[in-house]
């Protein structure tokens, strides 16, 4: 007999009929022998398809792939070690949702796969339907409904599973998200494993990386022969066990587990329809109304209309305070230290200009506790589920959902851990898109903008403006990617999961710990990149300046003007100072361009520097602001000065929002852009494309507004 040309491994929980598929498929060629050195008994045989002999290895039956038993250490092993050219995955489609646990785990590993849907008679008989080819899709594998024990679907299967071995394809892993918490743990883990792995070439740094999170005994093993590597894993997985076990009170095993039933959960919630009443857990009961399919976008709706309110009345008094620190600090060093570049550096370079960002700090926290309360919880991901129908119209995917929210689809995240996050949708074009449209989404940097000039125009009206604005720009973003899909991205959409892990009670400390993390972030940008360009702009907003005789011609005016005429004069000498300075010089000849927006150049000296960091435009504007008076009496915030200021009013500060909320990305998120891409070319493409859109939609407001009479 010629020697068989493919491998086909038999995998499945015990009981799912995996006996019955192999004799359907051996008939009476088989044999009986132990796999060496155990005594777990394996079986072999040979199948025909269309006169091709396959060899069949019927591997122990198995719950799971982790190295708990001996049954699934062989089963792991034989996959890894022999290579199968398919793994044929027999499922017990009368309890879908717990054989799939090992579909899933198998997909993760990368072999290829096949399912055979088996006990399809059994399933009907219980009223469960069940949408094989949707089930196939969101798979991402080729799924044979088949009763094994008449043999009903048996020719199929072997005719998907030989096309699935004649393609001999690489072996692609599922990658699935388990939480903010373990993705950055394995991230970090992945990074130190790629390279000299144990194992290398059989199976990928992530699943490695994630077998070692999982705590499992035999790859922890192997790593005991490269004791380097595993010198600098150790710490490395120790912390993020303990960040894991503080912030969701579980070890990581479990949450990746919960995370696993999620995506599976995902799956049979779209491909499965049960007609009489299923066994629900907790989980299940809470999402009959909250994934339901009217109640739960109104849930939606108000859920996000909450945080607002939520986060702008508590954080209304802290913020206050800050103000009023630093508005008390700045006048007691101008107090305190004579006139001079010093005193100019400090109060307007370092004081005004962190004090304008730290100010936000509980606004930004607020705004956090109330994404961890989402994420922690597990709503977050039900927001996604909801989300992805939507979605889907302009192109995106499910994940997508994740990365805008992360990006500030509620106000108050960043682009840059939000392009990170994209890693997970498997399309590249909808990744691309997804990457694209994340900077239009309000993150933590853009909201003190909103801040200062809600308060100045729009005071009284904080919650609602910020909706509006969140809203603006979801719209923005989904028209955005959805141009670059009909236009540079176009193609087909492949199907995507969204995961719905179990709902927890989320811990006090929990929350603590992921509120403070991302404050902290925000907090040291404040104090480092930021201070750094707040010192930079002061630099340039102040040299060189006028002329000395310039000066003294102001002066020799001031002396002679009546103290009427003498706060004006004041505030012209300060502005021809200004418009003297570098800043002032580069400001001033982008008025040409922005002039039809309503922007002074103060406002493009912002704009300028809050490519740097989106953070910077606070500080700049402030910083612009109070250079011009040196009156040691004036502590006003920036806010008040705005509302003051007769160059400014409600329709120039909208179209400042739109423009700031769209314009080129800043500069980290450039970076990010081009790391995740791959290219210059796209993290170019974005500054470019949003730079545009935010001009035109800004001209278009500022424009409209004065035809409309709002000017
Ligand atoms: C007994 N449909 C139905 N209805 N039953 C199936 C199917 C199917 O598609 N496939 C398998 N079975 P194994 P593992 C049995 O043995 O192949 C049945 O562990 C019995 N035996 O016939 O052994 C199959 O190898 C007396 O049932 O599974 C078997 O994966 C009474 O599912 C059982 C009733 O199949 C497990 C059933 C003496």
């Amino acid at each position: 007999m010629e020697p068989e040309k493919y491998t086909i491994a038999l995998a499945g929980n015990p009981n799912a009929g995996k006996t019955s598929l192999f004799n359907a498929l051996t008939g009476a060629r088989q044999h009986v022998g132990n796999y060496p050195g155990v005594t777990v008994e394996r079986k072999e045989g040979v199948a025909f398809y269309q006169d091709i002999p396959i060899r069949v290895v019927d591997l122990p039956g198995t719950y799971s792939l982790t190295a708990y038993s001996m049954e699934e250490l062989v089963a792991r092993n034989f996959i890894v070690g022999q290579r199968p050219d398919v793994v044929i995955d027999v499922v017990d489609a009368s309890n879908l949702e717990r054989n799939l646990y090992l579909a899933v785990q198998l997909l993760e590993l990368g072999v290829p796969v096949v399912i055979a849907l088996n006990m399809m008679d059994v399933a009907e008989q219980r009223g469960t339907r069940i949408d094989v080819a949707k089930l196939a899709r969101l798979l991402g594998v080729p799924v044979v409904p088949t009763v094994a024990r008449t043999g009903q679907g048996i020719d199929e299967l072997l005719e998907q599973a030989q096309k699935v071995a004649e393609r001999q394809e690489p072996w692609r892993p599922l990658v699935i998200s388990y939480g903010p918490d373990v993705d950055a743990g394995l991230e970090e883990l992945t990074r130190l494993l790629e390279g000299g792995v144990p194992r290398q070439g059989l199976v990928d740094a992530r699943w490695l990386a994630l077998k070692c999170l999982e705590g499992d005994q035999e790859v922890m093993d192997l790593l005991a022969d490269y004791p380097e590597l595993r010198q600098k894993l150790e710490p490395v997985l120790k912390r993020v066990y303990a960040h894991i076990n503080s912030t969701l009170d579980d070890d990581p095993e479990g949450v990746i587990a919960d995370y696993r039933y999620g995506y599976i959960t995902g799956i049979v919630r779209r491909a499965v329809e049960t007609k009489r009443e299923m066994r629900l857990n907790f989980s299940d009961k809470i999402d009959m109304v909250l994934t339901h399919r009217l109640l739960g976008p109104v849930f939606l709706l108000l859920v996000v209309y909450a945080i607002y309110q939520f986060v702008f009345s508590a954080s209304e008094v802290p913020v206050g305070w800050l103000e009023g620190f630093f508005a008390w600090l700045s006048s007691t060093v101008e107090g305190l230290l004579p006139e001079g570049p010093v005193r100019s550096l400090l109060v307007s370079g370092v004081i005004d200009g962190v004090g304008g960002v730290l100010g936000f700090v509980p606004l930004i926290m607020f705004m956090f506790l109330a994404i961890a309360v989402l994420e922690d919880s597990g709503y977050m991901a039900r927001m996604a589920y909801l989300m992805d129908r939507v979605l889907r119209i302009f192109g995106l995917h499910g994940n997508s959902v994740i990365s805008l929210m992360v990006g500030g689809g509620i106000s108050g995240g960043c682009a840059v851990p939000a392009i990170m996050a994209a890693r997970t949708l498997k399309d590249p074009k909808a990744r691309l898109a997804t990457i694209m449209a994340v900077p239009f989404m309000n993150c933590g940097a853009k909201l003190p903008v909103y801040g200062v000039l809600i308060a100045a125009f729009f005071a009284g009206q904080h919650a609602a403006m910020l909706f509006g604005l969140t809203i603006i720009s979801w719209v923005l973003a989904l028209l955005a990617a959805r141009l670059l899909r009909s236009t540079l991205l176009a193609g087909e959409q492949s199907p995507f999961v969204m995961e719905l892990p179990p709902y927890r009670t989320p811990t006090l400390k929990g929350l603590a710990i992921h509120t403070w993390e991302r404050t902290w972030r925000y907090i040291k940008k404040a104090g480092t990149l930021i201070l750094g360009i707040s010192i930079v702009m002061w630099a340039l907003m102040s040299y060189p300046g006028l002329p000395e005789q310039e000066v003294a011609r102001w002066q020799a005016r001031l002396a002679a003007a009546g103290p009427a005429e003498a706060q004006q004069l004041q505030m012209d000498m300060a502005q021809a100072r200004l418009a003297g300075t570098a800043a002032g010089r580069l400001g001033r000849a982008l008025s040409v361009v922005t002039a039809p927006l309503g922007f002074d150049w103060r406002t493009n000296v912002a704009l300028v520097g809050g490519f740097a960091a989106k953070e910077v435009i606070v500080s700049t504007l402030a910083t612009a602001h109070s250079l011009g008076i040196d009156d040691p009496e004036d502590s006003q915030g920036l806010a008040e000065r705005l509302a003051a200021d007769p160059g400014w009013g409600p329709l120039k500060a909208f179209a400042l929002m739109i423009f700031v909320m769209v314009y080129a990305p800043c500069f980290p998120t450039v970076v990010m852009t081009r790391k995740e891409t791959g290219s210059w070319k796209w993290a170019l493409f974005s500054v470019v494309y949003n730079t545009a859109i935010a001009y035109g939609l800004s001209l278009a407001v500022y424009q409209g507004g004065r035809a409309l009479g709002l000017g």
